[in-house]
């Protein structure tokens, strides 16, 4: 558990990037996983280790896809070994070719599932208060070899389902969610996991539920279930005989007894996470220039991310200079999802104008920055980061001359941070 540390700052010299001592002593991570309670988990590996039954849908991931499944009120949801295979497998059992519409605004293994299976990801704009595709946009982006659309639930929060699946019928299209962020997450009060075609999870170490590593795809259509369950396991039916092409997908039994341990934990992480969320509301609400995304009341949220955009012009301090500025003091923030995955190879080379057709996207990307959230973060440590930020907002200026006459000092140091 991280401390902290030093006193409050009171002049920009204070600040561990101009000499003063760190915030906190040890980093502070975004991702820091979940976990549920540990007697129940080790119970469990007892189990396996005794049954000597650690992979290949043994009992915990039988269970534990029975589990998903009646959690999200969805016919299959099929473990799988992480968040990517799982959409690689639902990119082919869909029979997704040529191009397909995605945001560029996402991790990039949304991206990465489509082109290693040489599917073109054509990126599209997102829409600015809802971070996710703009269905217009998507609708201009079609073309006679666009196969379908991959929406990303961004932060949990759904995209435009209805406008989406209204424009893919209209077009023949099929439609799937990367719902990477969106466990346990609704849309007007059904869960996410049942919209499109199909939609996947990812139950990576950092995700608000975790199996370690993990993933999973849900869909209530039965002939596309049946496909993906012989795909993950090579395509085998029975002992000998295989009947379709397939990959090493599963998920093993470890990972599974983590998920059940999680999921008997899943509401507390719930009200964690939303307790931390309104922490960092009410210390940063105030502050001009920063705009904390907000969740639907209405609706159902994990409340993983504590995703904010800082107005340069008006916040008196840029992004950048903002995340540098925690780092040095142990606040690891990231800048999810800088610079687009139009910015990354191999499509920036692939696609070097990708960026003129995407506004939002590079608007958004210039700007957006998540801080730590989860059960390991404490609200003592939500309000040294708030008082950091805010004395960052305050001292915009101080700060900036600091900074300027120190680099003029030492113009071979490099402040610039890795996304
Ligand atoms: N689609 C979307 C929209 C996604 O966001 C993701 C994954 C996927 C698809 C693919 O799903 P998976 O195949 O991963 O299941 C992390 C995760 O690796 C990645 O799963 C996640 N998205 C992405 C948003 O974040 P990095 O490169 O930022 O990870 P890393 O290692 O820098 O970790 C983040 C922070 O968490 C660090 O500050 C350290 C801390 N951490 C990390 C791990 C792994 C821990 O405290 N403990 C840990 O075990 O990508």
């Amino acid at each position: 558990m991280p401390t902290t540390q030093s006193a409050a700052k009171t002049k920009a010299a204070d600040l561990a990037i101009l000499g003063g001592s760190p915030a906190f002593s040890e980093p502070l991570h975004v991702g820091r996983p979940n976990v549920g309670d540990w007697n129940r988990f080790l119970a469990r590996v007892n189990d396996l280790w005794e049954r000597r039954w650690f992979t290949n849908n043994g009992p915990y991931v039988r269970e534990f896809e029975g589990k998903l499944a009646h959690f999200l009120g969805v016919k299959h949801c099929i473990p799988v070994c992480n968040g990517t295979v799982a959409m690689e497998l639902a990119i082919r059992a869909l029979g997704l070719s040529g191009e397909v519409i995605v945001p560029s605004f996402t991790f990039i293994a949304t991206a990465h599932a489509l082109q290693w299976q040489e599917i073109t990801p054509v990126f599209c704009d997102i829409d600015r208060s809802s971070h996710n595709l703009d269905p217009k946009r998507v609708e201009q982006m079609i073309t006679p070899r666009t196969t379908g659309i991959v929406g990303v639930h961004l932060w949990g929060r759904p995209c435009d389902v209805e406008a989406l699946s209204a424009l893919a019928r209209r077009h023949h299209l099929k439609l799937l969610y990367d719902a990477a962020h969106a466990f346990g997450c609704t849309c007007r009060g059904t869960m996410l996991g049942n919209f499109g075609e199909a939609e996947v999870f990812s139950f990576h170490a950092t995700k608000f539920f975790n199996t370690f590593e993990g993933g999973a795809v849900a869909t209530n259509d039965d002939t596309l279930a049946s496909k993906i369950r012989l795909m993950k396991n090579f395509g085998f039916q029975g002992y000998d005989n295989v009947i379709y092409i397939g990959t090493n997908g599963k998920m093993t039994e470890i990972s599974a007894a983590m998920g059940l341990t999680g999921l008997e934990n899943l509401e507390e992480s719930i009200s964690v996470n939303r307790r931390n969320y309104c922490a960092y509301k009410r210390g940063l609400g105030d502050l001009p220039g920063l705009e904390m995304i907000t969740y639907d009341e209405g609706e159902r949220s994990n409340f993983q991310y504590v995703a904010l955009e800082v107005d340069e012009g008006a916040a008196g301090i840029g992004r950048d200079q903002l995340l540098a500025l925690l780092h040095a003091e142990n606040v690891l923030a990231r800048r999810y999802f800088f610079p687009g995955c139009h910015r990354m190879e191999p499509y920036r080379s692939l696609f070097p104008h990708a960026g003129l057709l995407l506004p939002e996207t590079e608007r958004l990307a210039r700007r957006i920055l998540s801080l730590p959230n989860g059960a390991s973060v404490g609200a003592a440590d939500i309000e040294t980061i708030c008082s950091l930020i805010r004395f960052a907002v305050e001292h915009g200026g101080d700060i900036r001359r600091e900074l300027a006459t120190r680099d003029a000092s030492r113009p071979s140091q490099d402040t610039s941070l890795h996304g």
